[in-house]
């Protein structure tokens, strides 16, 4: 009998813990509904992306990042965004040129570059491929192709990107206040004549699936991409 008393608090706790395991089970979490898992900030990764000097992210097709300040200061955007593989990651890059003659500052052939590092250790370099559209001087344009941004675009005839040092791009101070260990600079072969470029790469995680059960139901499909 002694040995049950001294027993019984723990006994009762373990009935009550029981207890609420079973309710915490049949309830659905505060907020939610059951069977459905949402997705969370530890579902987040981290983009840092430095372009010389302007681009616009799609991944998967969708519109995630337009770089906010189009010429200057160099600046490093830096955004959550919630992966799903595999991952296609398009971007159209702009460097600073005037769109009649080529030219940066008046009479000045300037220089373009791009760096991206996401913190599931996704990087740009030379196994992303690149497609020039405008470069001057002297000045051609190439049309954008159709659904360049789409995962199911085919890229396999776009060229590899250059990889640049960051000596030769020369980037300003965000660049080094942001993780960019590991990822390369990229471009087209020319840095300094192509001013309009796409880029593209597919990051593959094979067996990942989403840990979230839930999917968007709201449309941006008609917001203006221009
Ligand atoms: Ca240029
Ligand atoms: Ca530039």
């Amino acid at each position: 009998m002694m040995k049950f008393k001294k027993q019984l608090p723990f006994f009762l706790g373990a009935l009550v813990g029981a207890g609420s395991l079973a309710l915490a089970i049949a309830q659905p979490p505060r907020g939610g509904q059951a069977g459905i898992i949402k997705p969370e900030m530890g579902d987040v990764i981290q983009a840092n992306i430095y372009a010389d000097n302007w681009f616009a992210m799609y991944i998967n097709g969708k519109l995630v990042a337009v770089d906010p300040i189009d010429f200057l200061p160099h600046n490093v955007v830096n955004v959550n965004i919630l992966p799903e593989y595999p991952m296609t990651i398009a971007i159209i890059a702009k460097d600073n040129a005037d769109p009649k003659t080529g030219f940066e500052y008046g009479d000045h052939i300037g220089d373009g570059g791009f760096v991206l590092k996401f913190s599931d250790g996704t990087i740009s370099d030379a196994k992303w491929k690149a497609k020039r559209i405008f470069s001057a001087p002297p000045v051609k344009y190439e049309p954008i192709p159709t659904s360049w941004y789409l995962p199911s675009f085919d890229d396999s005839k776009w060229d590899s990107a250059t990889e640049f040092t960051p000596q030769r791009v020369n980037p300003k101070k965000p660049y080094y206040d942001y993780n960019f260990e590991g990822a390369k600079f990229i471009w087209t072969s020319d840095l300094d004549k192509d001013n309009t470029v796409l880029f593209r790469t597919k990051i593959e995680k094979p067996g990942w699936k989403a840990r979230w059960t839930t999917k968007p139901d709201l449309d941006v499909s008609g917001f203006p991409l221009r």
